[in-house]
């Protein structure tokens, strides 16, 4: 595996890729260009850009998180090859630039949703949470607004004011999708990528619906082992594959994180790894990575891609805010950089176990 962060891009990060390379054994960097509109081509010479300011920092850009979908694409109406034309261009260009990992959801209207954004812990940290009971006295359109407070002035990925200030039309054009609609979209969007992504060997990953299940009545699709297979089946090519993310997929209990990891073989482009802590099935919040921290054996996770010959990019993911960071919610640099440590450190031993 290859160590790596999420970053912005200088013009939205608090972290600066200085910091991020002196976290002991971070290599690479996940980033994005975040003020990219969904359905547009990205420029090469931004792409280019974006690459030499992380080389000249002593890191290596090893992929994106994320070329967002249109929705065109997602709803399937009569305009979506015109933005796939413009998905397919951006790969290319991808590719020309050495880039070869993908990340991307396909979650109608909202990207993840919690209800909480600085939940405070026992130890004074604050944490993003999630209960379904807030959720269900919420409407939609209310639900930007009601975490708009705790952004520390930040855009959250996927909760863009512009978008959110559309959620009611939103919701209106997917009201005919539904889950099996949703997997015709897909399916109809992969096959028509699959060759650039063979002739620039690009692996796409998709990131799982999070949380693991409806929200509002919108279909959600990337829940579950018998889903991820299913899509992995409607178009068969290694290049399409998943961003294996345990905070996601972990917030279903039903889940066996390490048991699906297993049944993943080869088809795990990227992956995150973080803790959760529930307090009951449908409140839980994101504690630190440790295993003793929160509800997951970090341990078992890890060895189950150490199992499965995981040679992808990794990183920690959302993290606490600590040590009064002021900071995207689940993007500050202290509480990541002590997970990409303790995650290191479990596979080191591991390593050194099966030696
Ligand atoms: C990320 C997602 O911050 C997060 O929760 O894991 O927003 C992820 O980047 C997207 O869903 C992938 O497109
Ligand atoms: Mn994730």
């Amino acid at each position: 595996m290859q160590m790596t962060l999420r970053w912005y891009g200088s013009k939205f990060d608090t972290v600066t890729l200085k910091q991020i390379r002196q976290i002991p054994g971070v290599t690479g960097v996940i980033s994005t260009l975040y003020d990219s509109v969904p359905g547009e081509a990205w420029e090469m010479e931004d792409i280019l850009n974006l690459k030499k300011e992380i080389e000249a920092a002593g890191l290596k850009l090893v992929g994106i998180e994320s070329v967002n979908i249109h929705d065109a694409i997602k709803v399937g109406t009569p305009d979506r090859d015109k933005y796939i034309d413009n998905y397919i261009l951006t790969l290319e260009r991808l590719g020309q630039a050495d880039i070869h990992m993908v990340c991307y959801n396909f979650m109608p209207v909202f990207d993840w949703t919690r209800t909480e954004l600085a939940r405070m812990r026992p130890d004074g940290s604050t944490v993003l949470a999630y209960t379904q009971e807030a959720i269900d006295k919420l409407n939609p359109e209310e639900m930007f607004a009601s975490i708009a407070g705790d952004v520390n002035g930040s855009i959250l990925p996927g909760w863009e004011p512009e978008r959110m200030a559309r959620v009611k039309e939103l919701f209106e054009i997917y009201k005919d999708v539904d889950d099996e609609k949703l997997f015709e979209n897909l399916k109809y969007f992969l096959e028509r990528i699959m060759p650039v992504c063979d002739k620039y060997d690009i692996n796409m990953a998709i990131h799982p619906d999070d949380p693991a299940w409806s929200v509002f009545g919108l279909p959600r699709i990337i829940i579950n082992k018998e889903n991820i297979h299913r899509m992995m089946k409607m178009v068969d090519n290694p290049h399409n594959g998943v961003t294996f993310c345990s905070g996601s997929y972990g917030t279903n209990l039903q889940n066996d994180l390490p048991d699906m990891i297993r049944s993943l073989k080869g088809r795990i482009h990227f992956a995150h790894v973080r803790n959760l802590k529930f307090n009951s099935p449908t409140d839980f919040e994101e504690s630190a990575h440790l295993s003793s921290d929160g509800t997951f054996d970090m341990y078992e996770i890890m060895l189950a891609l150490y199992d499965i010959g995981f040679t992808g990019p990794i990183r920690p993911d959302h993290g606490r805010m600590i040590w009064d960071e002021v900071a995207m919610p689940g993007y500050g640099l202290y509480d990541r950089a002590l997970g990409a440590t303790y995650l290191n450190g479990l596979w080191e031993a591991i390593e050194k176990s099966h030696k």
